[in-house]
């Protein structure tokens, strides 16, 4: 019953080439990786364009206001006032699995890789080399401006998140403080704005996160989310006709759990993790220096597993593939591999922009800033009524004042984001003033109008 299972499993993916994943520094791909990367991310914006969806969802269930409607749920900046809506780290590990998904419907050797942006903060760094993720600046119209916002994270930064025991303290200082913030804001353009991950950096950044987590969790152990849904990964979201599935936060706090691995410095440690083919009906397992597998890594009868490696393969003890299994080890000397795809056009796409692009984040609690922006005030000149429209509900007081000081009319609005002034008509033609201030007596408005 469970072969058959299997097997139905197989026959329900389509695309028979397949990958799960070793991740390493940008820094540790191939120059083929690298290129292969970059090729796959063009090929996707062709098409559905996975980036923007991502894009568009990640900017729409940013950060809500809560007051208008405490049921709807968000991405980011739950805590800590809000535990149980939390979901920042999961989510964009489930978002980070999802893309490279994609990748490797394309090419099943490439995984994600991570920008390490704490000691990697050179204006001309190989990170941002024209055929790599330079590559994508102009081509999508990204208007990056590199270096122009700081600041960025310090290894000691680094550090001391490690020090934190307690997960929702981790993940709120990892998420409003420099090791997360800091990459967003430097690299400018969509990067600060809730469309972010249309910048493919997004992605090398936000492995670098997930890493971080991965550490973090390596060392305490006790991940856990209050909350068992995720919004796009609720069974119900569906891209490019196919429905994602329903992923509960607490099933990946271990990036075991998605055949993720995390390799560093020439080594990646393949261990406690058991081949089988949920996402793949192949697992490839490719890093071009040393693979270490052991320690619980277990190749099952009848599963499909592939590791390669240009350096070496060390099969230490705990290594297990059953007789039934079908494990395929290869070295790959061949350095200059065939790019699949030959030499690919990189087409030109421009993103369209819209103004989430130039929604304002609060990074930090620190950094809140209470006071509401006016967005508009019309008509002016105004014959009966000027309206004032607010960025949100708010108390909030409106003096009109004549040109001689003297105060013509004062009226207070409770928890409005739209404030109208009525019956004017009686007020003589000429120069006015308008003064909103603010339940803690901000002036948020002083603006001279005309009565015509
Ligand atoms: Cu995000």
């Amino acid at each position: 019953m469970k072969h058959l299972y299997k097997i139905l499993m197989l026959l329900c993916f389509v695309h028979t080439l397949s990958g799960q994943s070793i991740r390493k520094s940008y820094q540790e791909m191939t120059d083929y990786e690298k290129a292969e990367l970059v090729d796959a991310f063009y090929e996707l914006r062709e098409g559905p364009d996975l980036f923007n969806d991502l894009a568009v969802f990640h900017s729409q269930f940013f950060n809500f206001d809560n007051t208008i409607d405490p049921t709807r749920r968000d991405l980011h900046f739950n805590l800590p006032d809000e535990p149980e809506r939390e979901i920042f780290l999961a989510w964009h590990r489930q978002q980070m699995f999802e893309m490279e998904q994609a990748v490797q419907n394309i090419n099943p050797r490439i995984s994600l890789a991570y920008w390490q942006s704490p000691s990697d903060q050179a204006l001309d760094s190989p990170l941002w080399d024209e055929d790599f993720m330079g590559s994508f600046n102009v081509n999508w119209d990204l208007r990056r401006n590199i270096g122009g916002n700081g600041p960025m994270p310090t290894l000691g930064e680094l550090a001391s998140l490690y020090n934190i025991s307690d997960f929702f303290q981790f993940s709120n200082e990892l998420e409003r403080r420099n090791v997360h913030r800091g990459a967003h804001v430097w690299t400018g353009g969509a990067m600060p704005t809730p469309l972010s991950p249309r910048d493919p950096i997004f992605y090398l950044h936000h492995t670098f996160v997930d890493l971080v987590w991965h550490i973090w969790e390596e060392i305490h152990e006790n991940s856990a989310f209050i909350t068992t849904s995720m919004l796009r990964y609720d069974g119900t979201y569906a891209f490019d006709g196919e429905t994602l599935p329903l992923v509960n936060p607490n099933d990946i706090t271990d990036t075991r759990s998605l055949g993720v691995f995390y390799a560093a410095n020439g080594v990646a440690n393949l261990n406690n993790y058991i081949v089988s083919n949920t996402y793949r009906p192949e697992e490839y397992f490719y890093y071009q220096y040393l693979i270490e597998a052991g320690d619980n890594f277990i190749i099952p009868d009848g599963a499909n597993c592939r590791i390669e490696s240009v350096n070496g393969i060390k099969f230490l003890p705990g290594f297990e593939a059953a007789s039934g299994s079908n494990l395929v080890a290869t070295i790959d000397n061949n350095t200059s591999l065939q790019r699949l795809s030959g030499n690919k056009t990189r087409v030109k796409k421009a993103y369209s922009f819209d103004e989430n692009i130039n929604a304002t984040i609060i990074w930090n609690e620190d950094d809140k800033d209470d006071t509401p922006i006016i967005i508009d005030t019309y008509p002016n000149p105004f014959t009966e009524k000027i309206t004032i429209k607010l960025n949100k509900n708010t108390n909030c007081t409106v003096s009109v004042y004549n040109m001689m000081g003297g105060l013509i009319r004062e009226e207070a609005f409770q928890n409005t984001n739209t404030i109208i002034i009525n019956k004017l008509y009686g007020l003589s033609t000429g120069f006015y003033v308008i003064n909103v201030v603010d339940a803690a007596g901000n002036i948020i408005l002083a603006k001279r109008v005309i009565k015509m």
